[in-house]
C-alpha cells in the first residue's frame, strides 16, 4: 500500500511554476504561479488553510522524487498587511514553518531575478509577522527579522544515551534549543553524529516537557561552536524539523543566537556577528532595539538556479511525493 496515494488523488493538480534558488547552499523552492487559492485572510490564517487542505502540494514539492529533505518550499502570496511588497508562507518536508531567513533572502533574489522588485527596502508579510528586507544588487539581501528573544537560559537536559547537555530556549521566528556543550566537531564528516545528537535532543525536549512560549514545540536544534576562521565569530549545525540539516547558517537560528548573545551582554546594538554554517557559508548578523524589542538583522546572498514547470503524470504513484 502506498501512503502517497492517500486522498489527494481525486484533487485536480494545478499546473504550477516554481523557481529554485539557494542561500548559502540551502535550497528554496518558490511557487510563483498556479499555487493553491488560500483566500485573503491573514498569512497565519492562510498557512492554516494550506496545512489542512493542501498538504499534498507541500509534500509533492518538498519530498522525493521531486524534492529532497533539505528543500524549503515557499508560496508567493498577495500580502495582507498594508505596505508589503509580497506575502510568503514557508513549508518543508514535514510541515509548515513560521519564518525562514534563508528563504526570505531567496525570495528577494528570486523576485529581483523575475524583475518584480528593484534594489531597495521591501516589507514582506509572513505568518509570524512582517519582516523588512533590503535588496542590494541582484543577490545580496539584508533582512530585519521578527522580534527575537531568549525565553530560558542554560536549561539542563538529560539526553538518553548521551548525558546532560545545557541549552538556551530562544525565538527567532521559529523555536530553537541552542547547545554549546555537545562536545562534537561541527564538520561535514560528522553530520551523521550531529544529526543523531540533534534528534535525541529534540526527543528529550518533548519527553521532558520543555517548550517555547504557550507550550510551542521546540522543533529546531542548534549546536554551536567557535569558528576556526579568522573574522568569523561562530559556527553552527542546525537540525530542522524534518531532520534535515540547514546548509546555510539558518536565518531564524542566527536570529535566536543573536538574541542569546545580547541577553548575555556579549553583543552590543549594531555590533556585527559573523555566523558560519556547517558547509562554510556565512551570514552577517547584528541586533537593533525598536519599540521595546530586539530585532535581528541578517545579511546573506542567494542565487536562482532553476525554473520548473511541475508536471503531474496520470498514474504516477508518487505524484504527491514519498512521505518523509
Ligand atoms: O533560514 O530560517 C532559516 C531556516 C529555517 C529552516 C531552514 N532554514
Amino acid at each position: 500500500m502506498l501512503d502517497s496515494l492517500a486522498t489527494p488523488s481525486s484533487i485536480e493538480f494545478p499546473s504550477m511554476r516554481v523557481i529554485d534558488s539557494h542561500t548559502g547552499g540551502e535550497p528554496t523552492r518558490l511557487i510563483v504561479q498556479g499555487g493553491p487559492d488560500l483566500g485573503s485572510g491573514s498569512l497565519a490564517q492562510r498557512r492554516e488553510i494550506f496545512s489542512t487542505r493542501f498538504d499534498h502540494i507541500r509534500s509533492a514539492l518538498c519530498n522525493e522524487p521531486r524534492g529532497s529533505d533539505a528543500v524549503v518550499g515557499a508560496l508567493l502570496c498577495a500580502p495582507h498587511e498594508p505596505g508589503c511588497a509580497a506575502g510568503v508562507i514557508f513549508f518543508n518536508n514535514v510541515g509548515m514553518l513560521g519564518m525562514c531567513g534563508h528563504g526570505t533572502i531567496g525570495l528577494l533574489a528570486t523576485l529581483a531575478w523575475m524583475k518584480r522588485i528593484q534594489p531597495g527596502v521591501h516589507r514582506v508579510d509572513t505568518p509570524v509577522g512582517v519582516v523588512e528586507a533590503t535588496l542590494q544588487g541582484a543577490n545580496n539581501v539584508s533582512l530585519r527579522n521578527v522580534a527575537s528573544y531568549r525565553l530560558h537560559r542554560q536549561v539542563a537536559l538529560n539526553v538518553p544515551g548521551w548525558g546532560v547537555v545545557h541549552g538556551d530556549v530562544a525565538w527567532g521566528g521559529n523555536w530553537f534549543f541552542l547547545v554549546d556543550d555537545h562536545g562534537l566537531d561541527l564538520s561535514l564528516q560528522q553530520v551523521p553524529e550531529l544529526t543523531s545528537l540533534g534528534t535525541r535532543i529534540r526527543h528529550a525536549l518533548q519527553e521532558q516537557g520543555i517548550t517555547g512560549s504557550d507550550g510551542a514545540e521546540i522543533d529546531h536544534i542548534e549546536l554551536c561552536a567557535p569558528s576556526a576562521k579568522l573574522g568569523i565569530n561562530g559556527r553552527n549545525f542546525v537540525l530542522c524539523p524534518g531532520l534535515a540539516y540547514d546548509r546555510s547558517p539558518c536565518g531564524t537560528g542566527t536570529s535566536a543566537k543573536l538574541a542569546c548573545l545580547q541577553a548575555d551582554g556579549k553583543l552590543e546594538p549594531g555590533q556585527v556577528w559573523r555566523q558560519e554554517s556547517v558547509v562554510g557559508s556565512v551570514f552577517e548578523g547584528s541586533i537593533e532595539w525598536h519599540d521595546g524589542q530586539w530585532y535581528p538583522r541578517i545579511a546573506g546572498s542567494a542565487f536562482v538556479n532553476a525554473v520548473t514547470d511541475v508536471v503531474c503524470s496520470e498514474g504516477d504513484p508518487f505524484v504527491w511525493g514519498v512521505p518523509a
